[in-house]
């Protein structure tokens, strides 16, 4: 009986054979094997059935309750045998279809092992409930290698060892939609190199940066109620010895319209209700604080708490781990001021006083609070929320605000005064966590940014965020198809290609000089007369023949993503990418007495960050010089590739198995759309059929020739190295030789390795010996 399994030649070709050829073959093995098929029932789920018969196109199938029917066969696909079920790598799985990685997910899932390997991708699902998959205990097996189940954990040990044996800077990149588990998973990677380069005291103190981070960072959405609404990346340094010598975290755009806007059922940002909630009575008294249902920023939405969370707990968690990172008892006290400050600023308000509908802000409990806590004088205070200096020629002139602009003003001094905060704090944070001068060691990164967000209503803040995801997409992808593929075209190795979804387009219509959607978007921004609806029309006319582009109805306009499509409305578009906080807010800043307020007032005025005197009355100059932020972010983003394109990147894909954040719940539609979108099946293909370890002939040499039983006289690197690989019995169909290196397939080397480590111990043992010997 010839037993060929279609599924397991190199290209994997099963997957994506919906209904061609290829199938027939498959079906009748999957019959004759009487093994179980996937039949994919009509409200889209897959189901196991048993092929009773074949005839032509059709099949005859039963299920397990009986149930027996007459079914297309391109509707049938081929399951995997019993013995198969949960494997940890979906390398290992002989068919390799949608149906069978969902299942065995799905199988793992419900055994409540979250974490799986697909090739080199560790996928983790979450599971919205403590899972006993943490700690001490954990930390310690996975050190010593004695569990080799996937893991965080195990990704975090692999970036150590290879940290240090081939003293590169590694990173941990996690991606996945918002509420995927990303942060969670972050923290869970530097528990593991803090319990393993531990011992300044420093991880403790790195540790306690998360509590911090997500108290001025995180907010509940409609997603996830501990939403990141900024980018993180964590660049932990290490010295020669393996030990952690301090970090470096940098952030990336905050989205600053939750702090004065928010939709129903979201919250601001999670401080805001921490101190109201968790302030002692003296300091309450000195910020003259109310409960968060007196603010009117945190009242445009009714929901003020979180199921499970306790505002006061969360309070007292930040106060020590703000301790913790060297923040003093003053330094704290004149934070939290500023958040008084931004609550009480959103409940001034203002009347009108002249006939031209002029307005002047009204001198009440909010007023007099705002100047008490950032320290300024009421009448200063007063002026620059209702007046404008100008700049015409070389006049300045003084206009008066209506009621949207004056409100517009306090708007944005309340943003600028939060994001600011939010800078300061990581700036203290960094200070505290200093690597010193001598940085001679290297580090490992872990990328933590906002996950792919498409709401019923998207805005300039998902524009920003699935941006920022495209990009990332692309470096998942250059790293695992597009530079694997071209190193095996270099050095002329045979094998088959595997395409994959290039999210290039996508890109390119974002970042296309001069008529992509971030250049259109800041031209607008710095038209006079440029409007949303201008804007809306302008990308319309310039990109309806670009395919990852639509143009809707009215003011919007829809982005093909690789995660999906997302129709943004264009409202306020313009304004948030201009980003204006007028001159006289900043002196406003400038001129009070606090400490903190000062310093925001320097770092607004600092290089890149020029005031501009309104869009009306552009006097070029300096004045203009300030940066769109859609432009700032794009700069960010293109730094933080290039940091990682110098680094030995490991994934982590998050998937989010509900959206109802429950556990318990696996939405096989919901997983498989992720699992599609992040190109997963492609990477187990891809890794399957190549060869994904590799080495250059010298170094091959060099690491194992000593292990050659037979004296080599030749002395070439390729002769020595086919000698090793004979005298080691590597099948050929494992190994390639290249014209520069050699490529083996998963766990070719390991064999090789065990052998050198058990060689090099025995040498050792023998020297130690010795030496004991001569004592
Ligand atoms: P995200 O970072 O990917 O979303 P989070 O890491 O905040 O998602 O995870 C969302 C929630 O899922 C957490 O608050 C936990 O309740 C739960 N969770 C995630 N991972 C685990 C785990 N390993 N064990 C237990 N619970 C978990 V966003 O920041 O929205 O993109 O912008
Ligand atoms: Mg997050």
């Amino acid at each position: 009986e010839e037993d060929v399994n279609p599924s397991v030649s190199p290209q994997g070709s099963v997957l994506g054979s919906w209904g061609n050829k290829k199938w027939g073959d498959t079906a009748s093995y999957v019959a004759k094997k009487k093994l179980q098929s996937w039949f994919q029932t009509s409200d889209g789920n897959w189901e196991l059935a048993k092929i009773i018969s074949i005839s032509g196109s059709e099949s005859l199938i039963s299920f397990s309750e009986g149930k027996v029917l007459k079914v297309k066969s391109d509707s049938l696909l081929p399951a995997n045998p019993e013995i198969l079920d949960g494997v940890d790598d979906l390398m290992q799985l002989s068919y390799l279809n949608e149906p069978s990685v969902l299942y065995n997910l799905q199988y793992r899932y419900d055994r409540d092992m979250i974490y799986s390997k697909a090739g080199p991708v560790l996928v983790a699902i979450n599971p919205f409930k403590k899972i006993p998959l943490y700690g001490s205990d954990y930390i310690e097996a996975y050190k010593s290698k004695s569990v080799d189940s996937p893991h965080v954990y195990a990704i975090a040990d692999t970036a150590i060892r290879e940290m240090i044996r081939d003293e590169v800077n590694q990173s941990i990149v996690i991606s996945g939609e918002s509420g995927a588990g990303k942060t969670e998973t972050a923290k869970i990677a530097m528990q593991y190199l803090a319990a393993l380069g531990g011992g300044s005291g420093i991880e403790y103190e790195i540790l306690k940066t998360n509590p911090i981070l997500e108290a001025f960072g995180n907010a509940k959405t409609s997603r996830n109620n501990n939403s990141s609404r900024f980018g993180k990346l964590i660049e932990i340094h290490f010295s020669e010895t393996g030990k952690i010598s301090g970090a470096k975290i940098q952030t990336f755009l905050l989205e600053k319209s939750r702090v004065v806007q928010c939709t129903e059922g979201e919250r601001s940002y999670h401080s805001f209700y921490q101190l109201c909630a968790g302030a002692p009575p003296s300091l309450r008294e000195k910020l003259n604080l109310k409960s968060a249902h007196e603010y009117k920023y945190l009242q445009q939405s009714t929901c003020y708490s979180i199921n499970g969370v306790d505002d006061a707990e969360e309070f007292r968690v930040v106060v020590e781990a703000l301790d913790a990172v060297h923040v003093s008892k003053e330094n704290q006290e004149n934070a939290f001021a500023m958040l008084a400050a931004v609550l009480w600023l959103g409940n001034v308000t203002f009347s009108i006083f002249d006939n031209e509908n002029h307005v002047e802000p009204v001198i009440d409990e909010a007023l007099l609070n705002v100047a008490k806590l950032i320290g300024c004088e009421v009448d200063d205070l007063k002026l620059a929320l209702s007046t404008r200096k100008m700049k015409v020629g070389n006049d300045i002139i003084v206009q008066k605000l209506t009621l949207a602009q004056a409100i517009d003003t306090r708007d944005a001094l309340a943003k600028s005064v939060y994001s600011c905060l939010f800078d300061w704090l990581v700036e203290q944070i960094n200070k505290s966590l200093a690597v010193g001068k001598r940085r001679t060691g290297r580090s490992i990164s872990i990328l933590d940014i906002y996950g792919f967000e498409s709401f019923d209503v998207n805005s300039f803040e998902q524009f920003c965020i699935n941006y920022a995801n495209e990009r990332l997409q692309q470096h998942f992808n250059r790293h695992l198809f597009k530079l694997e593929q071209e190193e095996y075209i270099q050095d002329g190795i045979d094998w088959a290609k595997v395409e994959f979804e290039d999210n290039q387009d996508c890109l390119n219509l974002f970042e296309k000089k001069p008529l992509g959607l971030l250049t259109l978007l800041d031209e607008e921004s710095t038209f006079p007369n440029g409007t949303d609806m201008t804007f809306a029309a302008k990308l319309k006319q310039h990109l309806k023949t670009n395919s990852c582009f639509r143009g809707e109805r009215g003011k919007a306009f829809t982005v093909h993503h690789y995660a999906g499509e997302v129709m943004y409305d264009t409202s306020g578009f313009l304004e948030k990418n201009r980003d204006l906080l007028h001159l006289d807010s900043i002196q406003l800043l400038s001129s009070c007495t606090c400490e903190l307020p000062q310093a925001f007032a320097s770092n607004l005025l600092s290089s890149s960050e020029k005031p501009v005197l309104g869009p009306l009355h552009k006097s070029g100059g300096a004045d203009s010089q300030k940066l769109s932020v859609v432009t700032k972010f794009k700069g960010q983003l293109f730094q933080l590739m290039q940091r990682l394109e110098s680094t030995t990147p490991h994934f982590i894909r998050c998937i989010k198995p509900n959206n109802s954040q429950s556990p318990g719940i696996y939405h096989q539609g919901l997983v498989l759309q992720q699992l599609r979108c992040c190109g997963v099946l492609e990477v187990v293909r891809i890794s399957r059929s190549g060869f994904p370890t590799r080495m250059s002939h010298q170094k091959f040499a060099r690491r194992y020739g000593f292990l050659l039983l037979e004296h080599v006289v030749i002395l070439d690197p390729l002769s020595v190295s086919v000698a090793i690989l004979h005298q080691f019995d590597i099948l050929p169909e494992m190994y390639q030789i290249g014209y520069t290196k050699l490529f083996f397939r998963t766990g070719q080397i390991g064999k090789l390795e065990d052998t050198r480590n058990r060689t090099l111990n025995g040498i050792l043992r023998v020297q130690s010996c010795f030496r004991g010997h001569k004592a």
